[in-house]
């Protein structure tokens, strides 16, 4: 595969995907967002995929929005079509069948900070900074902030970062939960990766179910969410990986999942 601004690398069953207009601070043109779909739906049908990584090149910036050049002339029709299209695509990312870690080494500002709220949970270096700072450039947060955050971090966290274009330090981030981890640039890498493997570990069809579970109850009434946990559940007794995992507890040693 061919791409123009991310560099997609797939190894031991981990693919990551760096995005890579570093002079631009990683800004999500049209053809940055086309290489992510195109990535995105490589990812989705590989057997041989486990967990995504996802983060930005270079040590300052993750993604530092859209692209205000590319779309400042824009009109209602063009820039409805392009928040539409950069919210599929988010939206594509979230619904991947594997876990996905941002590793957001800088900048995750509006588009930048919306894809990172698409990955299952985020990391990030000392020098991070997030923020949804588009009411201040006289527009809302387009590929999906407005309601992300607001499930990420509580309502009212959410009204007053986007309201007040607030930037929020790797510190302020891990403190109201919009980060799992804080680590020095140079370890932030290791560290997703580290988080990958010890989820690649586990029954690989089992963590994905979870994550159908999670997430379809997450945009659901609890009832609705506690059956569909309920179904699901009954699915994993149809695995190998159920009995090899149950197996190998009861003979007191390490399961060896197929993921099937
Ligand atoms: N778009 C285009 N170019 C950018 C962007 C961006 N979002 N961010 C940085 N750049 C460019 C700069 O223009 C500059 O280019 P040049 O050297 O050619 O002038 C280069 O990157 C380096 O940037 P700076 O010189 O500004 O670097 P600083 O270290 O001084 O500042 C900042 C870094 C604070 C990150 C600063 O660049 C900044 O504020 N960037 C914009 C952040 C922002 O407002 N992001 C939100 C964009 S809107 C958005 O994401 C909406 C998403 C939904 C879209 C819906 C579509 C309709």
């Amino acid at each position: 595969m061919e791409f123009e601004n991310i560099i997609f690398k797939v190894e031991d069953g981990i693919a990551t995907l760096t995005i890579n207009r570093p002079k631009a601070l990683n800004a999500l043109n049209k053809a940055t967002v086309e290489d992510i779909e195109k990535a995105v739906d490589y990812i989705a049908e590989s057997k041989d995929i486990q967990v995504v990584i996802i983060t930005g090149a270079g040590e300052k910036s993750f993604v530092a929005g859209a692209d205000i050049k590319e779309m400042a002339d824009y009109g209602p029709a063009e820039s409805g079509k392009w928040a539409a299209y950069g919210a599929g695509v988010i939206t594509k990312i979230e619904k991947l069948p594997q876990p996905v870690i941002a590793a957001v080494n800088g900048f995750a500002l509006g588009g930048g900070c919306e894809i990172s709220m698409a990955a299952d949970f985020r990391y990030c270096s000392e020098n991070a900074i997030f923020g949804q700072p588009e009411v201040g450039l006289g527009i809302i947060p387009g590929f999906g902030g407005t309601q992300r955050l607001a499930r990420l971090v509580g309502l009212g966290m959410a009204k007053e970062i986007i309201y007040s274009s607030k930037n929020i330090k790797a510190d302020e981030a891990l403190r109201i939960g919009l980060v799992n981890k804080v680590v020095p640039q140079a370890e932030l890498m290791p560290a997703a990766i580290k988080a990958a493997k010890k989820i690649m570990a586990q029954g690989p069809v089992a963590v994905q179910i979870a994550k159908k579970a999670i997430n379809n109850g997450i945009n659901a009434d609890i009832i609705t969410g506690l059956a569909f946990e309920s179904n699901v559940f009954g699915l994993c007794f149809a695995t190998a990986d159920q009995k090899e995992g149950m197996k190998a507890f009861m003979e007191k040693r390490k399961p060896e999942f197929t993921g099937k």
